[in-house]
């Protein structure tokens, strides 16, 4: 199958169009931020960097940290970005950009979000790490691809029943974290449970300034949800999308996010520059302690 040029967009410079990348330019572990501005708050702990781009929100540099290869590229905000930045960098391992044909030998990435988000339980506080077993899509985007493999039918079944979740909304849908992923990021420093991510940042996270919102009760509901102990612990805007896509392409996702606010308390962090700064320590820490490709 040789993939349209329509379909796969290059720029004249033979990189991926939205991404501004050639295969060589990234790592095989890639660190996820949303903000463009962190990608340099990550990579002023690198001992070099080797390379540099950026295109709209889209900006990345690829270094060394401890003798480590990594590649820190920011997102954007929200899951419809994910799909842009997933099917790029999957296309500069998977498919040969020359002939646009697939590989037949693949290569999975070690994708790792380091984000911000508010925490829905009260005995998660601001300033905490939480770390994604899973993921619980509440804005669609994964419905656009065949994903019968990648569910939780029982979480979702049990969550829909739980919130009297609206069928006028897209269905959730549940995504489990790489579990020898998490094995390398884990420790008695992150807290564990299912992170909803959102479509929207007012509305559909239940924030009301002028607009009333369809369901007021929604994360009321989804902070008391329990399913076998799996509990929703924070709500954002990427996690479930880069779960999904990552599961159907053969990539391993762990999510981090650092809580700057308590949506179930109303306190936000005194300061959330350096809760975002601990959690990119602790991350290259890890990633430079613990995976080896
Ligand atoms: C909203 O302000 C943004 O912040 C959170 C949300 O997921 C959304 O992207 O994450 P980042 O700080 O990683 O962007």
């Amino acid at each position: 199958m040789t993939i349209k040029e329509s379909e796969l967009i290059l720029n004249p410079d033979g990189s991926v169009y939205h991404l501004n990348l050639k295969p060589e330019n990234i790592a095989n572990t890639i660190i996820f931020v949303g903000d463009q501005n962190r990608v340099d708050k990550i990579s002023k702990h690198f001992d070099s960097i080797e390379f540099e781009t950026q295109k709209r929100e889209f900006k990345t540099h690829t270094g060394y940290y401890k003798n480590k290869r990594i590649s820190v590229l920011s997102t954007g905000i929200g899951p419809d970005n994910i799909d842009i930045v997933l099917n790029e960098l999957d296309a500069l391992v998977n498919i040969n950009l020359q002939t646009r044909q697939p590989k037949e030998q693949t290569t999975s990435l070690n994708i790792i979000r380091v984000g911000t988000s508010g925490s829905l339980q009260a005995d998660i506080p601001v300033d905490a790490f939480v770390l994604s077993e899973y993921g619980l899509d509440l804005n669609g985007m994964l419905h656009y691809y065949v994903i019968d493999g990648i569910r939780n039918l029982d979480i979702e079944a049990a969550f829909i029943q739980k919130t009297n979740w609206d069928s006028n909304k897209s269905t959730p849908i549940v995504i489990k974290n790489s579990a020898a992923l998490e094995k390398k990021l884990e420790s008695d420093k992150t807290f564990k449970g299912m992170t909803a991510t959102a479509g929207g940042f007012y509305g559909p996270q239940g924030r009301v300034l002028r607009l009333p919102v369809q369901d007021p009760k929604l994360n009321n509901s989804m902070d008391t949800f329990d399913f076998n102990g799996i509990k929703v612990t924070n709500l954002e805007m990427e996690t479930s999308a880069i779960y999904g896509l990552s599961k159907l392409l053969g990539h391993n996702a762990v999510s981090l996010n650092a809580i700057i606010a308590n949506r179930a308390t109303g306190n936000f962090s005194e300061n959330p520059g350096k809760a975002v700064e601990n959690l990119i320590i602790y991350t290259l820490d890890k990633i430079a302690e613990n995976i080896t490709d």
